[in-house]
């Protein structure tokens, strides 16, 4: 699925955020420490080499919210934007600072001159974030931002299963 807002297009797939062909950016859901962890994080360190753990190290710690940005490495990406989502119910105000997430990270894309961006569902795996309130707060927040837009036009929703696309969808289609 795919809607173009004030020319950027947002669209929703399913799939591997580590095989995103194409695309400028990688939003990576990572841990304070920027270290390899599990999920997300754990497949784009497989994916990017050791490198960039290396790129990362005096990057941290950061705060949920925060975001930061190192190279791709040996993904298909020229970058990749770590951001450290919060643990639902117990980083609060949790959907603020999941929202700060989206924000920070398309901050950060815009002043690299970045076009194409994919994000995974940040916090929505061992975080603990509920998907559809975590998809309301992810798409209000860019929405938010996207008349302020230069060099962004494709921000893509890439999710790992069939249910959180679904999820996505809706709530996407719903917001117009
Ligand atoms: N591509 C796209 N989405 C994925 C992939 C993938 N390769 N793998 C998992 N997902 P999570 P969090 C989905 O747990 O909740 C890590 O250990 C997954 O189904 O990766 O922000 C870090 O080190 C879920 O919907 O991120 C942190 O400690 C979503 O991506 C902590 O987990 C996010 O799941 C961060 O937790």
């Amino acid at each position: 699925m795919e809607k173009v807002i004030h020319g950027v297009k947002i669209e929703c797939v399913q799939g591997d955020i580590t095989k995103q062909e194409g695309f400028d950016a990688i939003v990576n859901a990572a841990n304070a420490q920027l270290m390899p962890g599990g999920g997300v994080a754990g497949a784009i360190h497989r994916a990017a080499g050791p490198g960039l753990a290396e790129e990362c190290r005096p990057l941290a710690p950061i705060k949920p919210g925060q975001a930061v940005i190192t190279g791709g490495h040996n993904l298909p990406n020229r970058y990749v934007i770590h951001c450290l989502g919060p643990v639902y119910g117990v980083d609060q105000p949790s959907d603020k600072l999941l929202a700060d997430c989206y924000r920070n990270a398309l901050k950060l894309a815009e002043q690299h001159g970045i076009t194409s961006i994919a994000f995974p569902a940040i916090s929505t795996g061992i975080f603990g974030y509920p998907m559809e309130e975590a998809a309301r707060v992810a798409f209000e927040a860019i929405f938010e931002l996207i008349p302020s837009l230069k060099s962004i036009k494709v921000i893509r929703f890439v999710l790992w299963d069939r249910k959180a696309l679904e999820i996505h969808e809706r709530v996407l289609g719903n917001m117009f």
